[in-house]
């Protein structure tokens, strides 16, 4: 069945169909409580019963068009035998590169992220969008390299000096990638979103090798095993969208709260909000929304955020927004 949100990707719809980027997580008082549940956010998102309600959430509260699985891109590394863990109001930490990092035993580790995904499409509603994702694997390997420092530069020059390992490792991160979605869409999500969050700090001369390569091997392998998949991809901060749009193969792409979505691609566009005034609300969110809805008329285009919702955004502005969006 066709979904509102997955004809988005085939026309143009006079109201646009709507999910928030992290739209389950701390800005929701049910969400609050039922973290409380868990004390660490590896075994949260390990536990098919809250991470299946964490998912449930939002569309119970708001009715968006789309669920998001709750995970974390941060999973893959875990998977594949990295530590994990999450300091509270300081971010993931992930533990020393070791050698034996291997595919070895991800899909047996994420199991229960899988059990997840066939829960919540069992409660879901027929008529919503289950969207499963993955981190870029650029992203995912500035964190696996460099989590304390959170200086991505220094990812980038450490990929140069061990180019030998940096290869490995995308490797590992592009088959787990494969494997894992590959496994997230026999269990039942329809469409995929690839966040590549900190696609910003990659030299162009690299984008190729580490963004667009990686990216064009998870999508074809993707498109050619299920040929209903859409794919979505987040590459914040790379750039020369269309090349990226192109080369990758994907259907969707979500524009960053510094663009100006009036582009034209050959894809959905998605976006563009910015998290920050969506926390401010009033007149100048209203009349930013406006103006993206201007600027995305009679074009594809599903209405979200430009990044991830802030915890301390207001529940009331989440609601005016989508009275703003549905009319
Ligand atoms: O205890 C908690 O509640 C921790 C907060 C939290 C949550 C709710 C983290 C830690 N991850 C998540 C869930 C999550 N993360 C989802 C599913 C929920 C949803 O979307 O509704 C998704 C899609 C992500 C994706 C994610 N994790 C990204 C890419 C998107 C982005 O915002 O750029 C990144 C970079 C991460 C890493 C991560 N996980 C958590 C933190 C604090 C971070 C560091 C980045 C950050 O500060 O947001």
């Amino acid at each position: 069945m066709t979904t509102y949100f997955k004809s988005a990707f085939d026309v143009p719809l006079r109201i646009p169909p709507m999910w928030l980027m992290r739209q389950a997580g701390r800005y929701l008082p049910e969400y609050r409580n039922l973290r409380a549940k868990s004390k660490s956010f590896v075994d949260f998102c390990l536990s098919p019963d809250l991470a299946a309600e964490a998912t449930l959430q939002p569309i119970k509260r708001f009715d968006f068009d789309a669920a998001i699985l709750f995970s974390d891109i941060l999973m893959i590394p875990y998977s594949l035998g990295q530590d994990l863990w999450f300091v509270e109001g300081e971010g993931p930490k992930l533990g020393e590169l070791h050698e034996n990092l291997s595919t070895l035993f991800v899909l047996e580790k994420l199991k229960p992220v899988f059990e997840t995904i066939c829960r919540v499409r069992q409660e879901l509603p027929p008529e919503k969008s289950f969207i499963g994702f993955a981190g870029g694997v650029w992203t995912v390997l500035c964190y696996m390299i460099a989590s304390d420092s959170k200086d991505w530069h220094g990812v980038v020059l450490w990929a140069q000096e061990n180019q030998q390992k940096f290869n490995a490792l995308q490797e590992l991160v592009c088959h787990a990638t494969i494997a894992y979605l590959d496994k997230q869409i026999e269990s039942g999500v329809d469409v995929i979103q690839i966040f590549d969050s900190w696609c910003s700090v990659v030299p162009e001369k690299f984008q190729e090798k580490w963004v667009i390569e990686p990216t064009y091997r998870i999508v074809s392998f993707l498109k050619a095993k299920y040929p209903g998949i859409k794919i979505i991809a987040f590459p914040k901060g790379f750039g020369n969208l269309e090349k990226y749009v192109l080369e990758t193969g994907i259907d969707g792409i979500s524009i960053d709260y510094m663009q100006n979505i009036d582009l034209d691609l050959p894809v959905v566009l998605q976006g563009n909000l910015s998290p920050e005034l969506l926390v401010k609300g009033g007149d100048e969110m209203e009349k930013s929304v406006h103006d993206i809805l201007e600027k995305t008329k009679n074009k594809r285009f599903i209405f979200n955020l430009g990044h991830g919702i802030l915890p301390h955004t207001p529940i009331e502005n989440v609601e005016k927004l989508i009275k703003l969006v549905r009319g």
